[in-house]
């Protein structure tokens, strides 16, 4: 039974038995996207936004090879600076189970959990999609919007791969893309990209009347709620495709591919902005987390 394999935080399972709001955030971010102890910091910056916005935060990670649905703090801990940790999207998690290995779920990989523990809204920075000039490359991300029912709060998706063609695919999947207090596409670190979206909607309301009828509807398709960075907090465009630019031909140069690739390019473009993206990177970190609290508490 799926039930034994995943062990709940107790403020999740109270929150859940008790029906109030309950917000996933992934663990990859922490592993694989942002260094320690910067990584710590805005992990538990996520969940705290989470509580100041009046729901429950459940982190989800693979310890030991236990599926685990909220980490204590000792937890959170041990993941952030943890060596030999998969990177769990969908095909990982019979191989980390099995192996009794440590994993660190990608948006994809908690969909999945979050679906299983009956949390319906997620938090993370940005989505996979499809990497450019590599159109077959496409994140797992993508397949699990198309075939699993969770809210996902992201920034765009991240502005290293090809936004058109992503957003192709969410399309051909009919995965719902709707902006939060914007019209366009957000690109992750600048909150515009030109792309026009399905809808555009200025109240949580608006979007947790979409949840519902998602579920009215017995849809098993996921939805896409995006929420761009604070103006504030923005990074130039140029500055940033500049940088994006620059990684993208090194790690072709390196031969730098399949799951290695995000984290890779991710770190490049952190140390030739002179962590500038970094700094954007956790700002919409923390803004989403609020977002999906705030969701959350609008469908319950
Ligand atoms: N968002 C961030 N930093 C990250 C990621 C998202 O701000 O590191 C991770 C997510 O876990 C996402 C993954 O699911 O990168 C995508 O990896 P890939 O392109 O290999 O599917
Ligand atoms: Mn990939």
């Amino acid at each position: 039974m799926i039930a034994e394999l995943m062990k709940f935080h107790p403020d999740v399972a109270n929150a859940l038995a008790a029906g109030r709001p309950v917000v996933a955030l992934e663990s990859t971010l922490i592993t694989h996207g942002l260094p320690h102890p910067i990584n710590l910091e805005v992990a538990q910056a996520m969940e705290q936004a989470v509580r100041d916005n009046g729901a429950t935060p459940a982190t989800i990670a693979v310890l030991r090879g236990q599926i685990t649905v909220g980490l204590t703090s000792e937890q959170l801990t041990y993941l952030a600076q943890a060596t030999n940790v998969r990177k769990c999207s969908r095909r990982d998690f019979p191989i980390v189970l099995a192996q009794k290995g440590d994993g660190a779920t990608t948006v994809a990989g908690t969909m999945i959990v979050a679906h299983l523990a009956g949390i319906k809204v997620f938090a993370t920075g940005g989505i996979g999609g499809v990497h450019r000039g590599h159109p077959v490359d496409v994140s797992a991300d993508l397949l699990e919007l198309a075939q699993t029912p969770v809210a996902v709060v992201c920034a765009g998706a991240k502005a290293i791969l090809d936004l058109p063609l992503t957003l192709e695919v969410l399309e051909t999947h009919g995965v719902p893309v709707v902006g939060y207090g914007c019209a366009e596409f957000p690109a992750f670190y600048s909150r515009s990209s030109g792309l026009p979206l399905d809808v555009r909607c200025d109240t949580v309301e608006e979007i947790a009347a979409m949840i519902r009828a998602r579920e009215q509807l017995g849809f098993r398709t996921g939805m896409l709620i995006t929420n761009p960075i604070p103006a504030a907090d923005e990074l130039p465009a140029e500055i940033a495709e500049a940088a994006i630019q620059q990684a993208l031909q090194e790690a072709d140069a390196q031969g730098i591919r399949g799951k290695e690739t995000t984290p890779f390019l991710l770190a490049r473009v952190s140390e030739l902005t002179g962590d500038r993206s970094r700094a954007a990177n956790i700002a919409l970190l923390k803004n989403n987390a609020r977002v999906a609290a705030q969701i959350a508490k609008a469908i319950v």
